[in-house]
């Protein structure tokens, strides 16, 4: 008997497929694309974490080629952006050296997971080859109004010295760097991904996605049904627009909130409320929008006017107050503090009326907190009575006809804020020009490459480090020729990532950002693996330039990614691996001890893949042991005939396989392996063997999991070729069936012959099979008795 010798035998494999690939093009095959989220090259190395999507995505593509599938399984770098360029900084090496060093060991360390990358098709975003044509996309939106600039107050991190988007800013902090964020008023890019929110939230639907995922993208692009309504100011020439949800409330609005920002704030302000007005102002304006809006205490001012109701007259006193958004609806707001706990805590406070419009009963109560659900109108005129929800469209209907409002649909996203102040991004490609204001670059002058520079560091002034190159600041204006001064913002990170996976088809291709076959060939991707963590800022982007690429004819689908996979993340002691809370475990001694098929098929057995799993370094162990029984079954083996037993129990493995694989279920595959090991290892000691096809099965179906154990035990078996060559097996339903089992008849304890029923058959049906087949022995006697032992015999005591 030969050892189980993992790494020799792991060696001799990954040379032999560096010889002869096991993923070839063939004009018979079809194409599959199984992506995973790219990585931002990081100067620590894998842990066993990122393994799991590494690997999950990897036996997919494997089972892909089993049936019969040429796959695109590539691998590249998203190496632009803050991540990178801070370590850099910290490392005070220029962020390009740091990151190639980075790629070049995070290579090394992916190739310890034996996975089928196409390393020919390697994409690196930080590659001026690459970026020409994330500059090209800019363009483009650039010329069709998508792109434009905007001077705004942005979400500014003063220790990355950058702006950020909103969703880079979690609970108040920098999602990089964590610290608090703050508001800053700058020239900023903004990208029109608001002007594609109806279709980003109708074409969801027909996407192969988690549910979960699905639920947060609608809920961040945040559709909601509302009115605006325009409320008289007392004693001013002026009205004021508000937005509501609810509009059924309006009879209950005693105060009115315009955000600090608004335009009418010092018009709409008394002379002796001047002072205090502006100060709250100014105030504001340091505050980022995540703190205004958190529930705390609240504060505010009144403006000394009152705007009237317009379905009662009442006068409602106007206050400005910073939990009321500039940039969200109109910036103003009327308040219900009876159905609104911002407005109730708000009333509260400020000692404002609180009017009950809503109840539950119909009767009028004495509120304690705002009533926020659903019920029957009261304090309401005419609609008193209606139930809420049917006031929702009467009272807008009746302000439509009044003309003092008009039903709105209003959308949570934002327009994207895509520049940034910082060196290591793709320069955006437009000059400032006296003469044109703002011109695109000439398309034939792309790539506009990053110059090098003395110091990358933030300035910290809001200009990013390139303004100090006067070089190649100064420039001409491609349209009159006259001087012009480069745009010296850079893109955020995501500009990238937001169509990589485009790339990857043709990374060398100069001519276009895709070819028409290569689209038509490998798109959209038909798997997508990778963390949660993508669900509302990459996998949008994503989305966003898919629709817009498919808008100016560059492609031919709508959506990107038909099928979507979240991995849960691995656990140690209950938290997320990092470095910096010390609980990281590296995958490079298990690799040495128990050999990289044990570790990738351990990576799926800890748990359901969708799911967090908490790592456990002994488990792997136990997979181990489980090969070394796999090698053992099929090393020892002595080939005889195919028993029905054999055939069953092979295609119930099938069966069971396929079925696990299809739904992901991938740990239940492996519990799967080792369950069906165990009968076959309990049949081949009852029969002395087990059959060439069933072992051949078992190797094949392992193969995703566990390439090179497979590779080598199907050469110890075939003596050639590579298991890769095969098709995934296919069940026969009437193979699984228990099948017919011989019975022997006796006659009063003698052997009188015997008969062939089903496994299951039901008594009485074998009792008259037997009386029929022992029918000439049975002539002329009495049956006394007939007793049937399931599955074994039927004794028929006759005299
Ligand atoms: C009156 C009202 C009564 C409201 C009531 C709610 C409950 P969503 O669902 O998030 O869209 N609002 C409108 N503009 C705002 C702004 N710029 N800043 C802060 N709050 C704003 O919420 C819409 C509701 O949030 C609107 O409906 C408005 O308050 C408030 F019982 O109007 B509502
Ligand atoms: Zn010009």
């Amino acid at each position: 008997m030969v050892k189980y010798d993992h790494k020799q035998i792991e060696q001799k494999w990954r040379a032999n497929w560096d010889k002869a690939p096991i993923n070839v093009e063939t004009p018979d095959k079809k194409p599959y694309y199984c992506l995973d989220m790219f990585p931002y090259p990081s100067g620590n190395g894998l842990h066993v974490g990122h393994w799991r999507g590494y690997v999950l995505s990897d036996v997919w593509s494997r089972y892909q080629i089993l049936h019969g599938y040429h796959v695109l399984h590539p691998m590249g770098w998203d190496a632009f952006g803050l991540p990178a360029e801070n370590y850099a900084i910290s490392k005070k090496v220029h962020p390009a050296i740091a990151t190639a060093e980075n790629v070049a060991n995070f290579k090394r360390q992916l190739h310890d997971i034996s996975a089928i990358y196409d390393w020919d098709k390697e994409v690196n975003t930080t590659d001026p080859h690459y970026y020409k044509w994330t500059q090209w996309i800019f363009l483009k939106m650039f010329e069709e109004g998508l792109a434009y600039e905007k001077e705004m107050p942005i979400n500014w991190c003063p220790s990355c010295k950058t702006g950020l988007a909103n969703e880079e800013v979690k609970e108040g902090s920098c999602d990089r760097c964590g610290s608090t964020v703050t508001k800053k008023n700058l020239r900023q890019w903004m990208l029109k991904i608001t002007a594609y929110a109806e279709r980003l939230l109708n074409d969801l639907e027909g996407l192969e996605w988690p549910e979960k995922v699905k639920k947060m993208q609608s809920d961040w692009i945040g559709k909601s049904y509302g009115a605006e309504i325009d409320f008289e100011i007392e004693g001013a020439d002026k009205k004021v627009k508000v937005f509501t949800t609810r509009p059924d409330t309006l009879y209950g609005a005693t105060f009115m909130v315009l955000a600090p920002e608004h335009e009418l704030v010092m018009a709409l302000t008394a002379e002796e409320q001047k002072a205090q007005v502006e100060k709250y102002v100014f105030d504001a304006s340091t505050k980022s929008s995540v703190d205004r809006m958190a529930d705390k205490d609240k504060t505010g001012v009144f403006l000394g006017k009152y705007a009237i109701n317009p379905l009662n007259g009442e006068k409602l006193p106007v206050w400005i107050s910073d939990y009321v958004l500039a940039d969200y609806g109109t910036g103003a707001i009327m308040c219900v503090p009876a159905h609104d706990e911002r407005d109730f805590a708000f009333a509260t406070k400020f000692k404002l009326p609180i009017v009950q419009v809503i109840s539950k009963t119909g009767e009028i109560e004495d509120l304690k907190e705002a009533f926020t659900e659903e019920g029957i109108m009261v304090n309401s005129g005419e609609f008193n009575g209606q139930k809420s929800s049917e006031a929702k469209i009467s009272i807008p209907e009746y302000l439509e006809k009044q003309s003092i409002g008009t039903k709105t649909v209003n959308y949570k996203l934002r327009d994207w804020v895509f520049s940034r102040q910082r060196y290591w991004g793709e320069p955006i490609p437009v000059v400032h020009c006296e003469h044109c204001g703002v011109v695109g670059v000439k398309e034939e002058d792309l790539p506009i490459t990053l110059p090098q520079v003395e110091s990358y560091e933030p300035t910290g002034t809001g200009e990013s480090p390139l303004a100090a190159i006067d070089e190649w600041v100064n420039t001409t204006c491609p349209k009159c020729g006259g001087p012009a001064k480069r745009e010296t913002n850079t893109m955020p990170q995501w500009a990238g990532s937001s169509w990589y996976f485009l790339r990857y088809p043709n990374p060398h291709n100069d001519k276009e950002l895709i070819s028409k076959e290569d689209m038509k060939k490998w798109l959209p991707v038909d798997m997508y693996v990778g963390g949660i963590e993508h669900a509302v800022l990459h996998l949008l982007y994503a989305r966003f330039y898919t629709k817009f690429l498919y808008d100016i004819g560059t492609v031919d689908f709508e959506e990107p990614f038909t099928r979507l996979f979240n991995q849960g993340m691995v656990t140690k002691n209950g938290a997320k691996m990092s470095k910096s809370k010390g609980n990281v475990v590296s995958p490079d001694e298990l690799v040495e001890k128990y050999g990289c098929d044990s570790l990738r098929m351990y990576e799926l057995f800890i748990g359901p893949p969708e799911l967090d799993s908490e790592w456990d370094d002994r488990g792997i162990e136990g997979v181990y042991r489980f090969l070394n029984k796999v090698w053992k079954l099929v090393d020892e083996n002595k080939a005889i005939p195919a028993t029905k037993d054999m055939e069953r129990i092979r295609h119930k493995m099938i069966y069971d396989i396929t079925l696990r694989m299809e739904s992901f279920s991938l740990n239940t595959v492996v519990s799967g392996f080792m369950e069906y090991t165990n009968k076959l290892l309990d049949l081949q000691k009852k029969q002395g063997g087990i059959d060439q096809d069933t072992i051949r099965t078992l190797i094949i179906l392992l193969a995703p999991f566990t390439p090179h154990i497979s590779e080598e035990l199907w050469q110890t078996l075939e003596g050639s070729g590579s298991v890769f060559a095969n098709e995934w097996p296919v069940y026969d339903k009437e193979k699984m069936k228990e099948d017919e089992i011989e019975i022997a008849i006796q006659i009063s304890g003698k052997v009188a012959g015997k008969i062939t029923v089903a496994t299951d058959e039901e008594e009485a049906s074998v009792l008259a099979k037997a009386r029929l087949a022992a029918a000439a022995k049975l002539e002329g006697k009495q049956i006394i008795k007939e007793i049937y032992v399931k599955g074994r015999i039927v004794n028929i005591v006759a005299k």
